[in-house]
C-alpha cells in the first residue's frame, strides 16, 4: 500500500466528527502523518515510553498497524535488551477501558457522559474563562507530566502561560527528579546530568544511593553486569533491596541519614588525602569553607547517627578514595526527602574533591525517573522557561518571545508555584480549575485524602489522560481522551540526555487525539494568535525547540530532524549547530569547564536537619516507600492492563515487615494487617522478611492507598515529597 493511500485509509477509518476536516488538513490534528521512514508493512523503532532508560524497541508493522515488538539490537542504550513492561508496550494500547471521546459531567451530581469534541473544547475554554473572570487570571492552573513528548509539553506550557495567561504550572517531574534540577543548576550552574550509560561499563567502583536499579532500570543494571572491570558495586539504602542483594558492599544506613553519612565520607577522604587537589584548585569554589563545615563530621559519630559499622564507613571511604573511575549514582532514596537538594549536593560534592567527573567511569549521576522527565525539565514552561531559561530573566523572555513570535509581555515575569503550593492555592480559594495531564496525582501524590478532598473543591478539573478510570480522571468535570504512546509523533529525553524518536505506529481508539493535537485544538478554540500556525506538526514544534536552545548548555542545533535522531540512534544534548559529527556517547565536563559564571563547580552544603516526623512511641515505624517490581509502573493505569505483566508480580499488595518486629506483633507472612499513620490508613498483606530492619515497613507505590500514609513534606529547595519516611504503626486485622 502507498503511504499516501494508507494515511488516507487511517484517517477515514476515525470516525469521529473531526473527518472531514482531518482529511483536509490532517497535519492540523498531528494525526494520518507517519515518520517519513516508516512504510506499513516494516519494521521501525520506537523509543520506549515508560522509564527514563530510554531504550529502543523495533516495532513489526502490518498495514500500517503494529503487531508486535522486540528490543532493538543497535541502538546503543539497550543493545537488544528490553524489560517487561516494554516487551509488553503494546498491550495497554489496547485495553477496552480507554478513553474513546471527550465526557463531561454536567453538574457535580451527574456521571461524565460522552460529548463531541467541538463542545469538549468549547467547554474547557468557556469554563477557564469564566473562572478567570470570576477569580483572576492566575487562578487556573496546570498540573503535567514527565510522560508525554517534548514538543507536548512545550505547546501546552507555551499555551497555558502565554495564551491563557496562567502563572502557575507544575508537573509529576516535581515527585521525581525537581531535587537533581534544583542540586545540579547549583552546584554546576545548569541543570545537566554529566553522564553516558557507557560509564556503567567504565568505571572500577560503582556507588548507588537511594536507588534500586535492577527494578526500577533494570536495564541499566544490564549495562553495570557488562562491566569488565570488575568493579566494587556499592548500594546505599535502608533495605536489602534486590540491587543490594547483587551488590560487593550494601550500606544499610538508617533512613534518611545519607547528608551525614556522606559529610562522613568526605570527611574521611578529607583525613585520608583521597582528593584531587589540581582538579579542586582549576576547577571549584568553596572547598575550603566546605572542609571546615565537615570537620565534625567524625567517623564516630558518623558511625553512630547513621548506624553504619565503623569498618564499613572506612572501608567504603577507601573505595572511592582509591578508586580510579569512581561514579555515584543516585535516585529516589536521595530526591524524596526533607534534605533533598543538600544529599545530592553532598554526592556531587565527593565527585568534585575527588576529581570523579568529566572522564569515563566517573561522575555525580542523577538516574532520571519517567521516559521523558528530561525533556520536561527542559521544555515543559514549568519551573523553568522554555529551553532552560529562567522567567525572572528579561533578556530570557525576550529571546523566548522573538523566537516563539509573540509578544514578551505575555510571558510571565515570575515563577510558576510548585505543585505542593499549587495544591495549597486549591485550599486557600486561589486556585479554582485546574488542567491535570497525564499523571495520576488522586493515587501518586502525598497526603493523599487531603488532596482527593482538594480535587473536589475546583470549580472546575480536566483531565486528560488515556483512560478514563483512574482514580484522577474519574474525579473529572471533563476528560480529554488522549493518544498514547505508539499512537503518535515526537521526541523524548532520557537520563543520559540522548533524544530518540517515538512514532506512531497504531491507531489510537476512537477519537482519541494526540496530545499535541488536543493542545493544538484547544488553543485555536481558545483564538490563540498567530504563533500557534507554527506549530503545526510535532516536528514543526521540534524546530522551534532548536532554536529556544540557542546560547543554552543543551544547545541542540545541530540536530538536523527527526530522520536524523532516527538514523543516528538517538542524539545526546548538546549538539551545537557547528558539531562535524554525532558521537555516540558523551558526558559533559571533560575539560572542566562549568556552567556557573566563574565556571567553576561549587560546593554547596547545609547542616542536616531532623526529619520532620521520626518514629516516636505513637507510631514507632518508619515507613519506606517505592517501586515494588520491574513489572509494575506507578500507578498502574498502564500496566494494570497486561495479563503477562501481572504474573510477574505478587497479585495482592504488601507491607514488609521485620521477623523480629512481626513476631512481637504477632504477624505471620499473609496475615492481613493495617498500617496506619497520622494521615490514614490502609489495609493490606503482611510478608515478613529481613530485606527492612526492625523498625521499618516497606510498601511498593503500586498500592493505590499507601499516599493515605504519607505526609505533606518537602525539600525546602526543591519542594520535592519526602515520601520516603514517615512514622506508622501495625495493627494485625
Ligand atoms: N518498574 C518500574 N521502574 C520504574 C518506575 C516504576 O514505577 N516501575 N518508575 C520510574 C521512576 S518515575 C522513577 S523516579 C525511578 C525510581 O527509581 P528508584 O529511586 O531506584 O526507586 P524507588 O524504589 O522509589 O527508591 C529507591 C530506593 O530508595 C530507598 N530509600 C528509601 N529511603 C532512603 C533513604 O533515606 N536513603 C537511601 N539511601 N535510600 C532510601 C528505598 O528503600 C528504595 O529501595 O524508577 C523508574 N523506573
Ligand atoms: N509514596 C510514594 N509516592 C510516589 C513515589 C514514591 O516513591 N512513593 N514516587 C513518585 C514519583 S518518582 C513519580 S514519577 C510519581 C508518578 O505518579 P503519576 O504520574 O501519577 O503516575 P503514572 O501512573 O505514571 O501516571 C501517568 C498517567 O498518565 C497517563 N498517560 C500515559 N501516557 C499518556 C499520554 O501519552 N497522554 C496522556 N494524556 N496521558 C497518558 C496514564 O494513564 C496515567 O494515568 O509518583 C510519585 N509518588
Ligand atoms: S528499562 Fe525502561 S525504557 Fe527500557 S524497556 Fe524497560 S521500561 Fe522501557
Ligand atoms: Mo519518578
Amino acid at each position: 500500500m502507498r503511504a499516501k493511500q494508507f494515511i488516507e485509509e487511517k484517517i477515514r477509518a476515525f470516525d469521529g466528527p473531526l473527518t472531514e476536516e482531518l482529511l483536509r488538513d490532517p497535519g492540523k490534528f498531528g494525526l494520518g502523518q507517519l515518520p517519513r521512514t516508516m512504510e506499513p508493512d516494516a519494521t521501525t523503532s520506537v523509543v520506549c515510553g515508560y522509564c527514563s532508560t530510554g531504550c529502543s524497541l523495533n516495532v513489526h508493522l502490518k498495514d500500517g498497524q503494529a503487531i508486535n515488538l522486540s528490543p532493538d539490537p543497535d541502538y546503543p542504550v539497550n543493545l537488544g535488551m528490553a524489560c517487561p513492561k516494554g516487551w509488553e508496550s503494546l498491550t495497554p494500547l489496547a485495553a477496552d477501558d480507554r478513553g474513546t471521546s471527550p465526557l463531561y459531567r454536567a453538574s457535580s451530581d451527574d456521571a461524565l457522559e460522552p460529548i463531541e469534541w467541538k463542545d469538549a473544547a468549547q467547554t474547557f475554554c468557556d469554563r477557564m474563562r469564566t473562572v478567570q473572570r470570576e477569580h483572576g487570571p492566575e487562578s487556573i492552573a496546570f498540573l503535567s507530566t514527565g510522560q508525554i513528548c517534548t514538543e507536548e509539553m512545550a505547546l501546552l506550557g507555551a499555551f497555558a502561560k502565554f495564551e491563557m495567561g496562567m502563572i502557575h504550572g507544575d508537573g509529576n517531574t516535581r515527585q521525581c527528579m525537581a531535587t537533581a534540577v534544583t542540586a545540579y543548576k547549583e552546584s554546576f550552574g545548569f541543570d545537566a546530568p554529566p553522564f553516558s550509560y557507557q560509564d556503567f561499563e567504565e568505571s572500577d567502583v560503582i556507588v548507588l544511593i537511594g536507588s534500586n536499579l535492577c527494578i526500577a532500570h533494570p536495564i541499566l543494571w544490564q549495562r553495570v553486569l557488562r562491566n569488565e572491570n570488575n568493579p566494587e558495586i556499592i548500594v546505599i539504602d535502608p533495605r536489602k533491596t534486590e540491587t543490594a542483594m547483587q551488590a560487593t558492599q550494601h550500606v544499610a544506613l538508617r533512613p534518611k541519614s545519607d547528608l551525614t553519612f556522606l559529610y562522613g565520607i568526605a570527611q574521611l577522604l578529607v583525613e585520608n588525602d583521597w582528593l584531587d587537589s589540581d582538579f579542586i584548585e582549576a576547577h571549584t569554589s568553596g572547598f575550603e569553607d566546605f572542609k571546615e563545615h565537615i570537620a565534625s563530621f567524625t567517623a564516630e559519630r558518623v558511625s553512630q547517627e547513621s548506624d553504619v559499622p565503623l569498618s564499613e564507613l572506612k572501608g567504603l571511604a577507601q573505595k572511592i578514595g582509591e578508586g580510579k573511575r569512581v561514579s555515584l549514582w543516585w535516585t529516589m532514596g536521595v530526591n524524596q526527602s526533607y534534605e533533598a537538594t543538600r544529599t545530592a549536593q553532598a554526592i556531587i560534592n565527593i565527585a568534585l574533591m575527588t576529581g570523579n567527573i568529566g572522564k569515563p567511569g566517573t561522575g555525580a549521576n542523577s538516574i532520571t525517573g519517567q521516559c521523558n522527565a528530561m525533556g520536561s525539565r527542559l521544555f515543559s514552561n514549568t519551573t523553568s522557561l522554555l529551553g532552560g531559561h529562567d522567567f525572572l530573566n528579561a533578556q530570557h523572555r525576550e529571546k523566548v518571545a522573538e523566537v516563539l513570535e509573540i509578544d514578551p509581555a505575555k510571558i510571565p515575569d515570575q515563577r510558576s508555584w510548585a505543585y505542593d503550593q499549587i495544591v495549597d492555592g486549591i485550599e486557600t480559594g486561589k486556585i479554582k480549575a485546574l488542567w491535570i495531564v497525564a499523571t495520576n496525582g488522586a493515587h501518586s501524590w502525598a497526603h493523599q485524602n487531603r488532596f482527593r478532598k482538594l480535587l473536589s473543591k475546583l470549580d472546575f478539573l480536566v483531565v486528560q489522560d488515556i483512560y478514563p478510570t483512574t482514580e484522577t480522571a474519574e474525579l473529572a468535570d471533563l476528560f480529554l481522551p488522549a493518544a498514547g504512546w505508539g499512537e503518535k509523533d515526537g521526541t523524548l529525553i532520557n537520563s543520559e540526555r540522548r533524544i530518540g524518536l517515538v512514532k506512531r505506529v497504531s491507531r489510537s481508539p476512537g477519537e482519541a487525539l494526540a496530545d499535541f493535537s488536543i493542545f493544538r485544538y484547544l488553543a485555536s478554540t481558545w483564538g490563540a494568535g498567530p504563533w500557534l500556525a507554527k506549530w503545526k506538526t510535532p516536528e514543526d514544534a521540534f524546530q522551534i525547540l532548536k532554536k529556544l536552545s540557542k546560547d543554552q548548555p543543551c544547545d541542540i542545533r545541530g540536530i538536523k530532524d527527526y530522520r536524523e535522531i532516527d538514523e543516528a540512534g538517538g542524539i545526546q544534548w548538546p549538539l551545537a549547530e557547528s558539531s562535524s559529527s554525532i558521537e555516540t556517547h558523551r558526558h559533559l565536563f571533560a575539560d572542566g569547564t562549568f556552567y556557573t559564571d566563574d565556571g567553576r563547580a561549587r560546593f554547596i552544603y547545609d547542616d542536616p536537619q531532623p526529619n520532620p516526623e521520626p518514629p516516636d512511641e505513637a507510631y514507632p515505624f518508619c515507613l519506606l516507600t517505592g517501586r515494588g517490581s520491574s513489572a509494575q509502573w506507578h500507578t498502574e493505569s498502564r500496566t494494570g492492563k497486561s495479563e503477562i505483566l501481572k504474573k510477574l508480580h505478587p497479585k495482592e499488595s504488601y507491607a514488609e515487615i521485620n521477623p523480629d518486629d512481626a513476631r512481637a506483633l504477632g504477624i505471620k507472612s499473609a496475615d492481613r494487617i493495617t498500617v496506619i499513620s497520622r494521615r490514614g490508613s490502609l489495609e493490606l498483606k503482611a510478608l515478613v522478611t529481613a530485606t527492612v530492619k526492625a523498625g521499618q515497613v516497606f510498601i511498593p507505590m503500586h498500592n493505590p492507598k499507601v499516599n493515605r500514609l504519607t505526609l505533606s513534606s518537602f525539600d525546602p529547595v526543591s519542594r520535592q515529597p519526602n515520601y520516603k519516611a514517615c512514622g506508622v504503626k501495625i495493627a494485625k486485622c
